[in-house]
C-alpha cells in the first residue's frame, strides 16, 4: 500500500487527473489523503469534490471547504470570486456536501498527522486531538450546521481568552483552517499570507514557535525520514520541509504546482498548473 498526501487542489481537476496519472493511481494499491481546500478558486470544484468523495481515503477540511458549507447552508454569502456555483446547483449536491461536512480537521496515520493549516502553540497533542474532535462533532449536529456562521471571526485570538464553547470552536476553526503565523505570545495572526521572509516582527510560523506545547512532546515516534505533520494552506511558503513538518500547498490555483507526497517511499511528485500566470 502506498499512501499519497495531496496538497490544496482548489478545483483544479485537470491537474488532479494529471497528478493521478503520474502517481499511476490504482485503487487497492494507493490510498489518497487530501490536505483540504478541495474546492474554490479553480474551474472544476464539482469534479474535484466528486472524485474525492468517490475515491479518496479521507480529506481534512480547509477554510474554502468550510466556506462552501456555510454558503450552501445559507449562513454565509457567496463572494464574487467564489467558483463553486457548479456544486450548489448540482442535483447530487446534498450527498457531496454531507460527505464534506463529515470530514475531520485532523487525521492521524501510523507515523504522521495531517492538517490543513496549523496547530495552536497553546495545545499539547491530546488537546490538538480533543479540539479537532470537538469541532468535527459540532459540525455534524443540526445546531452546528444551522449556526456555522457564528464560527466566523478573528476573536478570541488567544486560547486563554476563550470563555465559551463557541469561543473555543471559533478559535479551533481558525487554527485548523486559517493559521500561518503566530505572535510569540501565542496570539493567532489570521491575516498574514506572504512568504517566510516577510514574517512580521515577533511572529513565528506556527510550526516554528519555540515553546509550542505540541512540539515538546512528539505525537508519533516517527522514523526521521517520515514527516510528522503534513499541512497545506500556505501557498506562498511553497514546498517546505523542516524538522519533520512538510508543507504541500504549492499554489496550483495560482499558477504553481499540484503536489503529492508518498509517505512510504519519501517521494514528491508534482505537476505544473495548466494555466500558469
Ligand atoms: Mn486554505
Amino acid at each position: 500500500m502506498r499512501t499519497w498526501v495531496v496538497g490544496d487542489v482548489h478545483g483544479c481537476y485537470r491537474e488532479l487527473r494529471q497528478l493521478l496519472r503520474k502517481i499511476e493511481f490504482r485503487p487497492g494499491r494507493d490510498r489518497i489523503f487530501f490536505l483540504g481546500d478541495l474546492v474554490n478558486g479553480g474551474p472544476q470544484s464539482l469534479e474535484v469534490l466528486q472524485w474525492a468523495c468517490d475515491h479518496a481515503t479521507d480529506s481534512v477540511l480547509g477554510n474554502h471547504d468550510v466556506h462552501l458549507l456555510a454558503v450552501a447552508g445559507g449562513q454565509r454569502h457567496k463572494r464574487g470570486k467564489d467558483t463553486f456555483a457548479d456544486i450548489l446547483t448540482h442535483p447530487g449536491a446534498d450527498e457531496l456536501l454531507n460527505w464534506l461536512r463529515t470530514r475531520p480537521f485532523l487525521v492521524e496515520l501510523e507515523h504522521s498527522t495531517l492538517i490543513h493549516a496549523g496547530l495552536s502553540p497553546d495545545w499539547t497533542w491530546p488537546e490538538c486531538r480533543r479540539q479537532a474532535k470537538a469541532l468535527e462533532t459540532h459540525l455534524k449536529t443540526s445546531a452546528g450546521k444551522e449556526n456555522l456562521g457564528e464560527l466566523w471571526g478573528d476573536n478570541p485570538a488567544l486560547w486563554t481568552d476563550c470563555q465559551s464553547e463557541t469561543d473555543k470552536l471559533r478559535y479551533t476553526l481558525n487554527v485548523f483552517t486559517r493559521l500561518r503565523v503566530v505572535h510569540k505570545d501565542g496570539t493567532l495572526n489570521n491575516e498574514f499570507k506572504s512568504t517566510l521572509g516577510e514574517c512580521p516582527a515577533k511572529h513565528f510560523p506556527w510550526f516554528a514557535h519555540p515553546t509550542a506545547k505540541w512540539s515538546l512532546e512528539p505525537a508519533h515516534r516517527s522514523p526521521p525520514s517520515i514527516p510528522r505533520v503534513l499541512h497545506g494552506h500556505w501557498a506562498a511558503l511553497g514546498f517546505h520541509s523542516t524538522n519533520g513538518i512538510l508543507g504541500l500547498d504549492t499554489g496550483c490555483v495560482w499558477g504553481g504546482f499540484l503536489s503529492a507526497y508518498c509517505l512510504e517511499e519519501n517521494q514528491l511528485l508534482q505537476v505544473p498548473a495548466a494555466n500558469p500566470f
